[in-house]
């Protein structure tokens, strides 16, 4: 249930707000779009094309104080177990504090271990970027292939897709996550093993996926390699690291304990990126530009921690987000990062967004009696311009956007980047102004074709504006939404942290594959419909005896 009356205020608020046009808002305020605004971090958000007034903000930040926004701010920054479900403290921020910094988790100081790996990761990187670190047979390793899935694996890609034009190109960047056979096999298939290294990255390392396609590169590894009389433990030494808190299970696969990067329980998968998680990261684009990521991330804590509600960039996104989601009815956010190094961007957030808010309960456990996290979804532009746009610009739903944009290139090509940035900009101005029936019969055309051509516009979006993709601004851009799930969260009175949604899938699967696997003819005690599958399935499936 949601008690607070700033919730019923905001419902009421929002019926006749709904019925003004963001022409109207803007026509009634010239300041506006200079107005609504904030900036930290080297991040520029321009909200003043979401459907809210002075009075909406104001309602908006009364409903923060009520769910105790800034006491649960707090209580992240102090360590408190805040993800209650799992009984775990909730410090992402401490990957990323500068060295001398105090945050303790039962009274030990955390911050101290995060430095002792960084210093080790990056001992690793440059020994391994120099050819310093070679493979089995002496040759440098020339491709790193990461191994894992969800958050030890979105993060990764993502952050090396961003950051590619700080990477060393001499060096190849693989990632293989899923269970699917192919995925290895094709990420494998132009690479020597003897200049391959290998990161398994696994929080649990108990995860079916990454084990199952950890062995694939372990056999893969000791086919070409491995014929040395020895039982391959040499092999494995010099091109398998592991990423893992378990390391009593990463030596039973057998990695040398010397070769693994550890991180902690209160560090959640999908916040992991900037720990050993990112060891990939720090490869591809060296030790120092990892820090200035972590730079990033710092400020935009910093940021989140100190600033007033109302200047508070992840607080203004994540009560934005409520809004066009509770008062607005809008289910899904599209992310249009206008940046192609950006591309899984999107893919990233959907699981930072989903897995944290996709929740049906409050953290007492009493369903919900309100909509919770949208569904997060985009492409870079200006690609989903020329497909989707058409259902955001003239559809029935309404789908708030998050553009993102930089002011200078990373690769000029003429005047490309200003072109880029133009359907940016023109996008934005498109969906919240539209174009009038009038204006299109002012154009001769059919009069049958003008609702056709008609843009009703009142299309919400924010901007966000940065100088440059950097490892700096990118550490900012993800510790913005990190923060702004958190926000999300907290009004929902959710447990962002936690994710029992993605068990019974798994216990099924695990019971599904014994039976397939099987000799005999098992019985099958599933609906019908799945047993039906499995039996077709086991019939038709080729034999991989
Ligand atoms: C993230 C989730 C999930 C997790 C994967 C991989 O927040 O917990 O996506 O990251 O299931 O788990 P392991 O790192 O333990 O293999």
């Amino acid at each position: 249930m949601m008690p607070q009356p700033q919730w019923r205020t905001l419902q009421q608020h929002a019926g006749p707000l709904q019925r003004r046009h963001l022409r109207e808002l803007f026509a009634a305020d010239p300041a506006r779009g200079s107005r609504l605004q904030a900036e930290a971090a080297g991040l520029y958000l321009d909200f003043s094309k979401q459907r809210v007034n002075d009075e909406t903000l104001r309602l908006l930040l009364a409903l923060a104080d009520a769910r105790g926004l800034a006491e649960r701010i707090a209580a992240m920054f102090r360590g408190d177990r805040i993800n209650t479900t799992e009984d775990r403290a909730v410090l992402h921020i401490a990957l990323r504090a500068p060295a001398g910094m105090h945050i303790a988790v039962d009274g030990k100081d955390v911050v101290a271990d995060v430095h002792a790996v960084l210093d080790r990761m990056a001992a690793f990187a440059d020994r391994v970027r120099s050819g310093k670190w070679t493979g089995y047979s002496g040759q440098p390793i020339c491709n790193v292939v990461s191994i894992g899935i969800g958050g030890s694996d979105l993060g990764p890609v993502m952050a090396y897709e961003a950051l590619q034009h700080y990477s060393q190109r001499e060096m190849t960047f693989h990632f293989v996550s899923n269970v699917d056979g192919s995925d290895f096999v094709e990420a494998t298939r132009n690479l020597d093993p003897a200049e391959t290294l290998f990161i398994i990255c696994s929080k649990t390392f108990t995860t079916q996926e990454t084990l199952t396609n950890a062995r694939a590169a372990r056999a893969w590894c000791l086919r070409a390699l491995g014929d040395t009389g020895t039982d391959g433990s040499e092999v494995v030494a010099r091109h398998f690291v592991a990423v893992s808190t378990n390391a009593a299970e990463v030596v039973k696969f057998g990695i040398d304990a010397e070769n693994m990067f550890g991180f902690w329980d209160w560090v959640g998968g999908r916040y992991s990126m900037d720990s050993a998680i990112g060891l990939s990261t720090m490869l591809a684009i060296g030790p120092e530009h990892f820090r200035a990521l972590l730079a990033g991330f710092h400020a935009m804590d910093m940021h989140f921690r100190n600033a007033p509600l109302d200047r508070n960039l992840p607080a203004l996104m994540g009560l934005l987000a409520v809004w066009n989601a509770n008062f607005l009815g809008a289910a899904t956010v599209a992310v249009l990062p206008y940046a192609h190094y950006l591309k899984r961007f999107p893919a990233y957030l959907q699981q930072l967004a989903m897995e944290s808010n996709g929740k049906h309960v409050t953290r007492e456990g009493s369903p919900v009696d309100y909509a919770t996290g949208p569904v997060y979804w985009g492409e870079p532009g200006t690609n989903g311009q020329h497909s989707f746009y058409q259902l955001i610009h003239q559809g029935t739903q309404l789908v708030p956007c998050d553009f993102i944009g930089f002011c200078q290139p990373l690769n000029p090509l003429d005047d490309q980047h200003d072109l880029l940035m133009a359907n940016l900009f023109a996008q934005s101005e498109a969906l919240a102004f539209g174009k009038s029936a009038d204006a299109v019969k002012a154009e001769v055309m059919p009069a049958a074709l003008v609702p056709h051509r008609t843009f009703e516009g009142n299309r919400p979006s924010n901007t966000l504006l940065a100088e440059r993709l950097t490892p700096y601004t990118l550490g900012a851009l993800v510790a913005l939404y990190e923060h702004s799930v958190f926000v999300q969260g907290v009004i929902w009175d959710i447990d962002s942290f936690d994710q029992w949604g993605v068990e019974l899938g798994k216990a099924l699967a695990r019971r599904t594959a014994a039976e397939i696997a099987s000799e005999g003819d098992p019985e099958l005690a599933h609906d019908s419909s799945t047993n039906t599958l499995i039996a077709r399935y086991r019939r038709l499936r080729q034999s991989i005896a």
